[in-house]
């Protein structure tokens, strides 16, 4: 039996992470942890890359185009639905989680998503390093994770010897 599996060890990869402005107060911080546990794992400044969008809604077409450009090992989406008076959340965390799964699938790099949809503001803070860890940062180390075991994958593809 083969046992594939992406390590943690992050140098020499390219990543982008783009995340969204609407709730900044939540994603700045998201957008912390990921930068910290990317550079933590040996990605380095001149290999990272961020792009910002307006809200959750607009990240699924810049993620497009960040990972078509085939400049990156790893993209990153975050962003931070927080629940309103109306459906509005719905729509937006709908359409968001969707559109990741679509570039997901299409990409040639590792596509994550640390994206927040929390009923309150306190819940989503809790989730962005303040007690219940940084999804950020989590969805970065997914990243480098899914990088490297797409690397190993992509090997497959290679002709067999017939010898
Ligand atoms: N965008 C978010 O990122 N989080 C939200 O909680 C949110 N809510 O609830 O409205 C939100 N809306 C904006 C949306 O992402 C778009 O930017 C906007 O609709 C313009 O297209």
């Amino acid at each position: 039996m083969n046992v594939y599996e992406g390590s943690l060890v992050a140098t020499g990869l390219k990543v982008a992470v783009v995340v969204a402005r609407f709730n900044a107060l939540v994603t700045e911080q998201l957008l912390s942890g990921a930068l910290d546990a990317l550079r933590r794992h040996g990605v380095k400044d001149a290999d990272l890359d961020v792009f910002r969008c307006p809200g959750t809604f607009e990240l699924p077409p810049v993620l497009r185009r960040v990972a078509r450009s085939g400049r990156y090992d790893a993209v990153v989406a975050l962003g931070a639905v927080i629940r309103g008076g109306t459906p509005h959340f719905e729509y937006v965390a709908g359409e968001a989680t969707k559109g990741i799964g679509l570039v997901s699938m299409e990409a040639d790099c590792a596509v994550t998503m640390g994206v927040l949809t929390c009923d309150t503001m306190e819940q989503a803070l809790e989730r962005a390093g303040v007690k219940a860890g940084n999804k950020g940062a989590e969805a970065a180390v997914a990243a480098i994770e899914q990088a490297n075991v797409l690397r190993e994958a992509a090997k497959l593809a290679a002709p067999r010897r017939r010898d």
